[in-house]
This record gives structure tokens, C-alpha cells and sequence, in this order.
């Protein structure tokens, strides 16, 4: 089975990449979708829905989209679903991780968690998929690996940040590893 993940972003489809085997996975590039697909909705969950339907209705193919945000507490859940340009437009990890540094420099609460919500569309049905990471914000970045907020995450019962974790590290426990295992065990379960 062929399936089109919907993202611009390299590093998730490197780490989907990693955790898939049942299927074919195809990406924008792949199916020549190059132009910007529009994430207006005030919610992950809307934007994720937003993602695969934008691919399912033009090019008429299975496909799966994730929208992801950092939530933290001390923030009321900030920055959350504008978490790419939570520093302004352009997706500027350095910056946006600046903020949110910023802004908990004051505050004993460092406490966050990442979402992932995964939307599929597969033979005229939509089927929701989520993921949650706990942890914490640490108070300077740390480590190499990853992308985004990686070096400023540290999840709940572990002593280092995502980007000091590889790959398979990070997936085994991540927001995004925890809902492409639901998808996975999903189309398993239609096989
Ligand atoms: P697509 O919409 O094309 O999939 P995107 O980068 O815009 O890619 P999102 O809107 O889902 O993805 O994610 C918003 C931002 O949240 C993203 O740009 C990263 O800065 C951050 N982010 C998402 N997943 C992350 C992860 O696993 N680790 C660290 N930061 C992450």
C-alpha cells in the first residue's frame, strides 16, 4: 500500500521513515506537491486535518498528515499550534527556542509536553491519531540531533534533551513516535 505523508518538514519524514515498514510512504516531493499547504486552523488537530485533506482532495490518494505543538504550562499552553512561528514567520527554530527561554526565565514551572496529532484518510474515512510526550523545558540548550525544540526538551523519566538522543531513541518515546505507532498497528489491523 502506498500512503502520502503530507510535510515540508525533512526531519519528520526522516523519523516516520524510520518507524515504517507496512507500507510505501510517499512524500510531497514524491507526488510533485511543492507548493505551501495552509495551516489556518486555531488547532493541532485542525491543522493535521487541514494537511491530509488539502493532498486527499487534489491528487485523489491515501494520505496521512502530523501537526505537532509544544505546549507549556507555565505559557497556558504556549506556543502550541503557532508553534513554528512563535517568534514571528519563518519557522526559525534558534528564535522561537530563544522565547520560550525568555519567557520562563522568571518561572519555576518549566513543565511542557509535546502533541502530535495524526490524520489519516484512506478509502473516503478520516481516523484520528494522537501522541503525547511529557517533560520539561530546560534552561539552555543541549545536544545535536533532532530539529525544532529538541534542545530545550528533556522528557519526563530521562536526564538528557531529545537532541541528545538518536533518532531511534527519540521515536521509541516521542509525541510523534507514540501516534505512528497507532497509525502503524491501524493498517496492520486492515492487512
Ligand atoms: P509540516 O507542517 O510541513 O509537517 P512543520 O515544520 O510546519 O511541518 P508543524 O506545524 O507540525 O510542522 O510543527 C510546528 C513546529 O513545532 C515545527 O516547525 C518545529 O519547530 C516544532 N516541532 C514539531 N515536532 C517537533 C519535534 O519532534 N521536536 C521538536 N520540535 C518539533
Amino acid at each position: 500500500m502506498k500512503i502520502v505523508f503530507a510535510t515540508n518538514n525533512k526531519n519528520k519524514l526522516k523519523e516516520v521513515q524510520a518507524l515504517v515498514s507496512n507500507f510505501e510512504l510517499l512524500s510531497l516531493q514524491d507526488i510533485q506537491c511543492l507548493e505551501d499547504i495552509p495551516e489556518t486552523s486555531d488547532s493541532i488537530e485542525g491543522n493535521s486535518k487541514l494537511k491530509a485533506d488539502y493532498v486527499t482532495k487534489k491528487y485523489d490518494m491515501a494520505c496521512f498528515a502530523d501537526d505537532t505543538g509544544l505546549e507549556i504550562n507555565a505559557l497556558n499552553g504556549a506556543p502550541g499550534v503557532y508553534s513554528a512561528r512563535y517568534a514571528g514567520p519563518g519557522n526559525d527554530a534558534e528564535k522561537n527556542m530563544q522565547k520560550v527561554l525568555n519567557e520562563l526565565k522568571e518561572t519555576s514551572n518549566r513543565t511542557a509536553q509535546f502533541k502530535t496529532v495524526i490524520t489519516l484518510n484512506l478509502n473516503g474515512q478520516q481516523h484520528v491519531f494522537e501522541g503525547i510526550c511529557k517533560g520539561t523545558i530546560l534552561k539552555e540548550k543541549t545536544g545535536q540531533e533532532g530539529f525544532g525544540y529538541d534542545p530545550i526538551f528533556q522528557p519526563e523519566g530521562f536526564s538528557k534533551s531529545f537532541s541528545e538522543m538518536n533518532m531511534e531513541e527519540k521515536g521509541a518515546i516521542s509525541h510523534r513516535g507514540l501516534a505512528v505507532k497507532k497509525l502503524i498497528s491501524f493498517l496492520n489491523k486492515l492487512a
